[in-house]
């Protein structure tokens, strides 16, 4: 028998479920494209198990991104690539530690343990990406007095890396960030893409990061403001 009580908690059922908010992106849902590029950011042996800036479970990155890569026709890949001596290395600066802080004329820089010296071991990229078909390495942060954690502008905010114009001049629209770390080399890098007026995504179970005093919260919390887009590698469609 329909009551009206009955008709009523249908009708509500009903409403509710129109309204009920749908995930942003099921499962697989987005598709690379050929104006879609995947960053992979400082997938280095000095921020993998055994290096001397490691970032913590930096190595299970690698599996996720080899996959992920498959599905996109263009991949870039960073290379932090620090002179001997660099700014950032808080053993050029008397009385610091690493993760202290110190003001340079660009702003505040926080210090790192010596990593990614050019042509060193530590700097090369993980022997375990399986990556053929990656098109371009850029390597950054090799201006001895200049930091770049962003893959398209160095730590002054004018010197440009030359990736926008790479990637515009491929007509590339969409990035896709994965890699290390989330909330320095990742974040800025998408914070510059989005400014750059890229559509941006970054693929939270690609990438991990450092956490020095709430920076990975903050990170996320910008990146957001920013309009990028925070998905995981099972919401891309396994190939191009
Ligand atoms: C990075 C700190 C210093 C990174 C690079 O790749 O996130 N972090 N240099
Ligand atoms: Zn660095």
């Amino acid at each position: 028998m329909l009551d009206r009580r009955y008709i009523l908690a249908a009708l509500a059922t009903t409403a509710l479920a129109a309204i009920a908010p749908t995930p942003l992106f099921a499962a697989a849902s987005i598709k690379p494209d050929d104006a879609s590029a995947l960053l992979v950011i400082d997938v280095q042996n000095c921020f993998l198990p055994g290096g001397s800036l490691a970032v913590k479970e930096g190595e299970q990155v690698v599996p996720v991104i080899n996959k992920m890569a498959k599905a996109f026709s263009n991949v870039v890949m960073t290379q932090d690539w620090h002179t001997p001596g660099h700014v950032s290395f808080a053993s050029v600066h008397s009385g610091k530690k690493p993760f202290e802080t110190v003001d340079l004329p660009y702003g505040k820089q926080v210090l790192w343990p010596d990593h990614c010296v050019q042509g060193t071991d530590g700097a090369a990229l993980s022997k375990d990406l399986a990556i053929p078909h990656a098109e371009i390495v850029i390597r950054k942060g090799f201006h001895k007095d200049v930091d770049s954690y962003s893959a398209f502008l160095e730590a002054d905010g004018k010197t440009s890396t030359g990736l926008a114009g790479y990637l515009k001049a491929r007509k590339i629209k969409r990035v896709f960030v994965a890699g290390l770390a989330t909330d320095f080399c990742v974040a800025w890098t998408a914070l510059d893409a989005r400014k750059a007026g890229f559509e941006v995504y970054v693929v939270e179970d690609a990438c991990r990061g450092i956490d020095n005093q709430g920076s990975l919260a903050k990170a996320w919390a910008d990146m957001a403001k920013a309009g990028v887009k925070r998905i995981q590698s099972a919401d891309i469609a396994a190939s191009a």
